[in-house]
């Protein structure tokens, strides 16, 4: 059955436009990608001695159920440069699933929806540009409600007309 999707992408090493731009192009061979929020660059959560970020959003369309899509965006960074480093560490890039249709899931590989979300401007910012209205769990407020309450809110900055596809 085809699900709506909703991703982050974010990378922190080499060119991180050209990879976010790889990146979506070769989602649109495999999902029908529907939105594209706009470029953050954004300071590094968690591990805060790394290169800044830049972070998005999008949209998709899939009939991959989610260890499937999870298994195809894994290998996905691996073909764009992305090489094991520590948790939360530098990589080139990183696409996370936060939202699988109404799929609420606890395995050891994935937590849907993405159990973070409500803690992280870097996604908060850009999924409001697609998806303001959205409800995050646990508390079921809006996308927007919480970028608007999220520490580290003026940390995350949209990039000025980025080369991305
Ligand atoms: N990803 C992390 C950890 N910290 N910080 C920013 N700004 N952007 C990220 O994408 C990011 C992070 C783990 O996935
Ligand atoms: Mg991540
Ligand atoms: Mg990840």
């Amino acid at each position: 059955m085809t699900q709506s999707v909703y991703l982050a992408l974010g990378g922190n090493l080499g060119d991180r436009e050209a990879a976010l731009s790889a990146a979506i192009l070769e989602l649109r061979a495999f999902m029908d990608v529907r939105a594209l929020s706009r470029v953050y660059e954004t300071a590094p959560m968690y591990v805060t001695d790394q290169p800044a970020f830049l972070n998005m959003a999008l949209a998709a369309e899939t009939d991959l159920p989610p260890l499937e899509l999870l298994d195809r965006l894994k290998a996905l960074e691996t073909k764009i440069g992305r090489v094991p480093s520590i948790v939360n560490g530098p990589r080139a890039i990183d696409i996370d699933i936060l939202f699988h249709g109404e799929t609420q899931m606890e395995t050891d590989r994935l937590t849907l929806p993405h159990p973070r979300i409500a803690e992280r401007a870097f996604v908060l910012a850009p999924l409001a540009d697609i998806a303001p209205d959205l409800p995050v769990p646990p508390e079921g407020r809006t996308v927007r409600t919480l970028l608007e309450q999220v520490p580290g809110r003026d940390t995350v900055i949209v990039v000025d007309r980025p080369e991305i596809v």
